[in-house]
């Protein structure tokens, strides 16, 4: 069994790091955060993830996974911390690597030859070079000198929020290698817990692969919310559509929704095209489809309140998508934020949460369903949660509604 440093201990670190301790592999889980370090030596968690309570409570018993705030020696290192972007003057996005480069350089005191360095972050192409160099350089700055055969590979994690648990053992993984070594290693270091199969690439080609599927995926979606846009002005009903369309065998469109959240599918795309803007148009055009589609659900929404005096807004749904509790760079609120600002009273339902996002305090009323549909005369449906899968049309008689989930069948 190797023993395994993972450095970030959210959404992808903390699975990852409790997985490899239930089987056996001795984990240091390191954060930079001593609340989050405490919260799971003590065997909870600080995340919503279905049954992740669980795992990481059998990790941390198992006596295998221990949380610190700084990296201790290993056999292997994982990266599991985020990479933002930063928005330019000029709009164009510019991939932020800083946590990627400082757990990169946390490792160099302690790294040592014969380690594996495992970049799972979705990362730009060239990322897993950068971090050898990131950590050959802090060796050197440490006066460590050249540390001789550390390997290197990209293995992207591919796991679905709110699914997390059950794709990390069963989805396909990629593992790709500075040398094929690395490649070889990684591989057989996720069979310990990876029912699926692990393809070996090379570095550059895992990084692209992982972006190439976020971006796949947001193309798809614009699709849909371009379709959404064209059907508001034809005056059709886009959900009706879209389920004819995808009676044809090779039709397969996804659903529209108020936006694109979550912080892979609206970010991963920029890496893309800011590594080669003038050929990734269709990439950059799907993002501002996306992003767009926002300020058209508020559009909506402000129409509706027109006529109606001291008007009351029902905003169902902060979450980026249904069932979890995830609120970052969530188009819900962003809607939701965008109504309030426009001065109208907003009242926020979501029961994931117990409170608002700092966007949101002061402005919004966080409340519960069935104040909300008392109250509001204008109903706007931005998460397809569970629970607001009740929802009839008798409840919503004589309400605007806005629907940008087409939940509510009329
Ligand atoms: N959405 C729609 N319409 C759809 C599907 C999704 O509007 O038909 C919206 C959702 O409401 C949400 C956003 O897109 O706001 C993204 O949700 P998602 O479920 O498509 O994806 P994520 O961001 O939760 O997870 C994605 C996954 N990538 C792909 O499916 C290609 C996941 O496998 C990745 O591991 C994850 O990104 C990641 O970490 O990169």
């Amino acid at each position: 069994m190797k023993s395994i440093c993972v450095l970030g201990l959210g959404y992808i670190g903390l699975p990852t790091a409790s997985i490899f301790a239930t089987k056996g592999h001795p984990v240091n889980g390191v954060d930079v955060s001593p609340r989050v370090v405490e919260i799971i030596n003590s065997g909870n968690i600080h995340i919503q993830e279905p049954d992740l309570d669980i795992l990481v409570r059998a990790a941390v018993q198992s006596g295998n996974l221990k949380a610190t705030l700084k990296p201790a020696p290993a056999d292997v290192f994982i990266i599991a911390v985020p990479t933002p972007f930063d928005v330019q003057a000029d709009g164009s996005r510019t991939p932020d690597l800083k946590y990627v480069e400082s757990a990169a350089r946390s490792i160099a005191p302690v790294v040592a030859t014969g380690n594996l360095v495992i970049l799972e972050s979705t990362s730009p192409v060239g990322t897993t070079e950068k971090v050898k160099e990131w950590i050959e350089d802090e060796c050197v700055k440490l006066k460590r000198g050249q540390i001789e055969g550390v390997l290197y590979a990209h293995c992207p994690e591919r796991i679905l929020p709110g699914q997390m648990l059950k794709e990390l053992v069963s989805n396909d993984r990629i593992a790709g290698g500075l040398t094929p070594e690395a490649s070889e290693i990684s591989k057989k270091l996720y069979q310990s817990f990876c029912t699926a199969e692990i393809f070996i690439t090379d570095a550059r080609t895992a990084e692209m692969a992982k972006l190439t599927e976020n971006a796949f995926r947001d193309v798809n979606i614009a699709f849909a919310n371009e379709l959404s846009l064209i059907c508001d002005r034809l005056k059709i009903n886009v959900w009706e559509l879209i389920r004819l369309a995808n009676r044809h065998p090779r039709v397969k469109i996804l659903q529209p929704g108020p936006g694109v959240g979550g912080h892979c599918i609206a970010v991963d795309p920029w890496f893309i095209v800011h590594a080669a803007p003038k050929e990734a148009r269709l990439l950059r055009t799907a993002r501002e489809v996306n992003d767009s589609k926002p300020h058209h659900v508020v559009a909506q929404v402000i129409q509706a309140t027109q006529g109606i005096t001291q008007p009351v807004v029902a905003c169902l749904g902060l979450a980026f998508k249904a069932n979890i509790d995830d609120l970052r760079e969530s188009p819900s609120v962003e809607i939701t934020a965008e109504l309030a600002q426009s001065g109208l009273k907003v009242l926020a339902v979501e029961p994931h949460v117990e409170k608002l996002p700092a966007s949101l305090q002061g402005k919004v009323e966080l409340t519960d369903l069935a104040s909300a549909l008392k109250r509001a005369q204008v109903i706007v449906l931005l998460v397809d949660h569970q629970a607001f899968g009740s929802l009839t049309l008798a409840q919503l008689a004589g309400k605007k509604l806005i629907d940008t989930r087409g939940m509510i069948k009329v």
